[in-house]
Order: structure tokens, then C-alpha cells, then sequence
């Protein structure tokens, strides 16, 4: 749950593109018809503001009508070059317009230390009327911040439950959905980010220099043992053509072992996560799995691969910015890439080495097969519906004057198709035109802005991205940002082709449950995470394996497992 949690809440801050992306204006006239389109529906939208001032209002109409109600909303705050404050959002003003409110945001700038800062603003009793945060991190789970008094269970009160059409009846209808967002009870009292479209969480995995191939005569590796053959050569031929053939890197990590996290697949293996045994369908570990066995296979094989100088001496303690250092001094051959990252690193290199900028080809791969016979990924968003325990609750405080209602009416909003379309999109006209086909494109506004980068300036009109708000998570809007390139394009289909049968929903466990397991596990990670760098670095030896699954037998990794297989389970059947 713990590496779920660090991963997701890494993705949130690190799914970023920077510039360079090719601009996709549209043409003039398509742009200046949207633009009379919209001034006739600003013309609508005051005339209905002005006939409720002096008319009684015929109900709640979700349109502007009445009185302001203004909230407070506890989150992360937005971090650009170009703007710091939600508040001064086209869409979040779109929004407030729209349904007649004004959101006061909260909280830290960036997302740093947030979850102590969000504990400590809920533990004063004087709470926002709206908290964003990882619920697995308050004490005792989403369902004890509700025992506490804190949030407000919404799906118990009916009146409550008729404000949001569409949220609940996205529940009747999405299964999955449902199972994603609910208490085992059925309740319902978080609003995450959903998906649209699961495809786009195929946004992890790795890549190798298809230019170095290439240069070789090499096929892309698809398997274990062509990818160790690749790796050889890269380390011996002078791949990068640089005529020194001793300066290659065939492959590299950094300090968040994501490579390693997505080769150990390859051995039917998740790193520190309980899955469930491709074999017998039953929750194990990667120590457990096939008795240890394929554990052992695993890390002596990267043990091996290691001493033959194939994997970068610094993999395992250097930062990411010491990483991409020198993948974009053309010297690493293979590594762990989101798909924001082809981009990225294709200009460095060009830039930094533009005799060889036409040929620069860093291709995403689709996992490559091992003893476990599949090409598995570790990446969970290829079977994450929502974002789960990560989302927004409205608390106690915002009980008063009609402020739970106005906020929960307008969090619904949020998940309908025109809500959407603002928070993904902007204002059409402004931030995008349809083409003829329907489809959503960006303006120059947004794309060829003289001071900031596409990147940074489209998060003053539109969220197209990033989660962490109740929305829906539109593919085409993500896609505009995080898949612009071909390598890009490339990396996200073949990224998709990967078998999800080690993949794991989100799961939440009840307070005893997380106190039993997380005692437990956190000794076994902690003997786990002593050695298994040790025995590829080589300063511990493969020998020493046995003891340590002997001694998170002994810990009572047995019992964990049971525990998390009891919230599988119910999951399942709930
Ligand atoms: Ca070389």
C-alpha cells in the first residue's frame, strides 16, 4: 500500500512535460466561429443571471442563480512558472461561475510534506470545508475520519445523494468504478479523480536506444535473454558510435528503483507489493512466490548482469537528475522512461549532440517475457478506475448556510460531460476549438505563447493532466500533453500491450487490519531492502538468501499475506 501510495503520489508531481511539443493550432476560421459560438452563450448566461435577480427561482437550477456561496478547500497548491493560484484558473473561475460559488483554496504550496500539514489542520478540530488528501494517511482510514466527525458520509443522507446525479448513478452503472470508491459497506464519502479511459494509465516503463541498435545490427529485445545479449553488446561495441567503446552505460536506475521494480516482472515478481500468484490466484510476495525461487533467479541473474559492468555502478543510490544526466550525454542504452520523459531527453540529446540529432530513436518497449512467461508490467494504472483513496471528502464544518450543498452540486458537476470539458479543456474559444470531427484543440493562446512553454501555460486555462480534483480524467486531454511526440505516441502503445495479471486494485484496510499488517511488513521490507541491493551490488552474496526468507517467515509474512488476501477478497465481493 505504502509503495502505491509513494508511487501515485510520485506520478502526480512528476507527470510533466516540458516544452518542445509540436504546436497543434487550428486553423483561424474554425477558431473565430467557436468564438462567436461563445459569445452568444456568455450573452445566455448573463440574461438567466439577471431574469433570477428579479424573478423567484424556480429551483436549483445548476446555472448562477442566488447567492454566492464561498468555501474553503484544503489541497496542494498549483506549482508553474507562470501561475501558483487555482483560484486564478479559467477553468476553476468557469466553474465558480457556473455553479454560483467561490472557492477559497488552502494549504501548502507545493506538495511537499502534505500529508503531515493536511494531519495537522485535521487534527485542530477547526477544519476546511472541503480536504483533499491520501485518506490511507489519516489515522484509522477514510472510515475513522468519518467515526471522528470529520467528513460526511454523503452517501447516507439522502438529500445529500439527490444533489449528485451524476456521481452515484456513475456508480450504479460502473462496477468497477463502484468497487474503487467504496467502503466495503457501500459508502460513499470520497470524490477522486476517474478514468475515462483506462488506456492512459500506460504512462510507465522502459526504454532503449533503438539508434544504438541500430548502429549494431540489433532487433529491440523482447525477451530476458535478448535483452542481456543487448546489453553486452552495447557495453563492448561502442554503441553510440562515439569511437570509444568504453563509454557506455547499457543500462541504468536511480534511487527509486523503477527499473528494477519493472524488470522484476519479467520473474513473475512485484517489488515490495503483495499480488496475487499468476499460478494459484493467491496473495503472495515476491520473497514467497514459486518458495523464494524465483526471488533468488531474479537477483542472481542482476548480481551477474552487475559484475559484467551492464548496470550503471550508481543505479542504485544516484537521483534522477544524475540519471537523465547522462541518458542525455548519450551514454545510457536502456532505463526506466514515463512517456513525458521520450520527449525530454530526444531534445537534450539533440541539442547536446546535433551531428547525430536526425537518428536520436529512444523506444519505448513492451515488457520483455521471462521465466514468468508474460509480458507483465508493475504499472497499476492499467486497472486503476479511479484514484481511490486519494480524493476529496467535505467535512463537518461545511454543515451550515447551505455550503455542503453548494459544494457537493458543484462536485457533481465536475463529473458531468460540460464539467469536464471545462476542467480538461478551458473555455472553448479561449483555450481550444472543435476541428470538424469533434475534436478538441488546443489554441495558439495555449500552444504558442511567447514567455511559457505549452506545459506551463496550459494550467492557466485547464487541469488536462494531473488528478487530485473530483473529475474525470479525459484520455484525449492527457493525450494532448503526455503523448504529443511519436517516441511519445510509441512508448504509451507498446507500454499498453503489457499483461496486467500482476496488477492490483486499489485496496483499503480496515484500522486493525492496517495496524496487524503494517507491523509485520515493516520489518520485512526493512530486512527485504537490507539485501537485496547488497546481493546485486555483490556486497552481500546470494547465499544469504535463505536466512532472509527463513526470517520473514519467522516475522510472520504468512499472516500478512493472509490479512491482505481478506481485503482482496472483500473487495471482490463487494
Ligand atoms: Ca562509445
Amino acid at each position: 500500500m505504502k509503495v502505491r501510495g509513494k508511487l501515485l503520489a510520485l506520478l502526480l508531481t512528476t507527470a510533466v512535460v516540458t516544452g518542445g511539443c509540436a504546436s497543434k493550432g487550428g486553423s483561424s476560421s474554425e477558431g473565430s466561429s467557436a468564438a462567436t459560438q461563445k459569445t452568444s452563450s456568455t450573452a445566455e448566461t448573463t440574461a438567466a443571471q439577471a431574469e433570477s435577480e428579479s424573478s423567484a427561482s424556480e429551483g436549483s437550477d445548476q446555472s448562477g442563480q442566488g447567492e454566492v456561496t464561498t468555501f474553503t478547500y484544503y489541497r496542494p497548491g498549483l506549482n508553474r512558472n507562470n501561475i501558483t493560484s487555482y483560484s486564478d484558473t479559467l477553468w476553476v473561475q468557469e466553474l465558480e461561475k457556473k455553479m454560483n460559488v467561490k472557492i477559497e483554496f488552502m494549504g501548502p504550496a507545493s506538495g511537499d510534506d502534505y500529508n503531515q500539514a493536511v494531519n495537522i489542520v485535521l487534527a485542530s478540530g477547526d477544519y476546511p470545508d472541503a480536504v483533499y488528501m491520501n485518506w490511507n494517511n489519516y489515522n484509522g482510514g477514510l472510515r475513522a475520519a468519518i467515526d471522528d466527525g470529520i467528513v460526511v458520509d454523503v452517501s447516507a443522507n439522502e438529500t445529500y445523494k439527490s444533489l449528485m446525479p451524476t456521481w452515484f448513478g456513475d456508480l450504479d452503472e460502473n462496477e468497477n468504478l463502484r468497487r474503487a470508491v467504496t467502503l466495503d459497506d457501500g459508502t460513499s464519502a470520497l470524490f477522486c479523480h476517474i478514468e475515462n479511459n483506462l488506456k492512459r494509465g500506460a504512462y510507465a516503463g522502459y526504454g532503449i536506444r533503438k539508434d544504438w541498435l541500430d548502429n549494431l545490427g540489433l532487433q529491440v529485445p523482447t525477451t530476458v535473454d535478448e535483452l542481456y545479449n543487448v546489453l553486452s553488446k552495447f557495453k563492448t561495441e561502442d554503441a553510440n558510435g562515439n569511437g570509444d567503446n568504453t563509454d557506455e552505460i547499457p543500462m541504468s536506475d536511480d534511487s527509486d528503483h523503477n527499473l528494477i521494480s519493472y524488470l522484476a516482472p519479467a520473474w513473475g515478481l512485484r517489488v515490495n507489493t503483495p499480488y496475487l500468484d499468476p499460478d494459484t490466484q493467491k496473495m503472495t510476495y515476491w520473497t514467497q512466490y514459486k518458495d523464494g525461487e524465483a526471488f533468488t533467479d531474479f537477483l542472481t541473474t542482476l548480481h551477474q548482469w552487475y559484475e559484467e559492468g551492464l548496470i550503471d555502478p550508481e543505479f542504485a543510490s544516484q537521483d534522477s537528475s544524475a540519471k537523465e544526466a547522462k541518458i542525455t550525454n548519450d551514454q545510457v542504452g536502456f532505463t526506466f522512461a514515463w512517456t513525458g520523459n521520450y520527449a525530454t531527453w530526444t531534445d537534450a540529446l539533440a541539442e547536446n549532440f546535433p551531428s547525430i540529432a536526425d537518428k536520436i530513436d529512444i523506444y519505448g518497449m513492451v515488457p520483455v517475457v521471462g521465466p514468468a512467461g508474460k509480458a507483465y508490467t508493475a504499472n497499476d494504472a492499467h486497472v486503476r478506475y479511479a484514484a481511490s483513496n486519494e480524493g476529496t471528502c467535505v467535512t463537518s464544518s461545511s454543515v451550515k448556510d447551505g455550503t455542503i450543498e453548494a459544494i457537493l452540486k458543484l462536485f457533481d458537476y465536475m463529473y458531468t460531460d460540460e464539467g469536464s470539458e471545462i476542467i480538461n479543456w478551458g473555455e472553448e474559444g479561449v483555450s481550444y476549438t472543435k476541428d470538424a470531427d469533434g475534436k478538441n484543440q488546443w489554441t495558439d493562446a495555449v500552444t504558442n505563447d511567447s514567455e511559457y512553454s505549452f506545459s506551463d501555460k496550459v494550467f492557466e486555462y485547464a487541469l488536462p493532466t494531473w488528478g487530485g480534483f473530483p473529475k474525470v480524467m479525459s484520455y484525449d486531454a492527457w493525450a494532448s500533453i503526455e503523448a504529443t511526440t511519436a517516441s511519445q505516441q510509441q512508448a504509451h502503445e507498446n507500454y499498453w500491450k503489457a499483461d496486467t495479471g500482476l496488477l492490483m486494485p486499489p485496496l483499503m484496510m480496515n484500522q486493525s487490519e492496517a495496524e496487524e499488517y503494517n507491523q509485520i511488513m515493516t520489518d520485512v521490507n526493512t530486512a527485504i531492502s537490507e539485501l537485496y541491493l547488497s546481493v546485486i551490488l555483490g556486497t552481500k552474496s546470494v547465499d544469504d538468501i535463505p536466512a532472509l526468507l527463513q526470517q520473514v517467515d519467522d516475522m510472520g509474512i504468512n499472516r500478512a499475506m493472509e490479512i491482505y488476501q481478506g481485503v482482496y477478497d472483500r473487495y471482490i465481493s463487494k
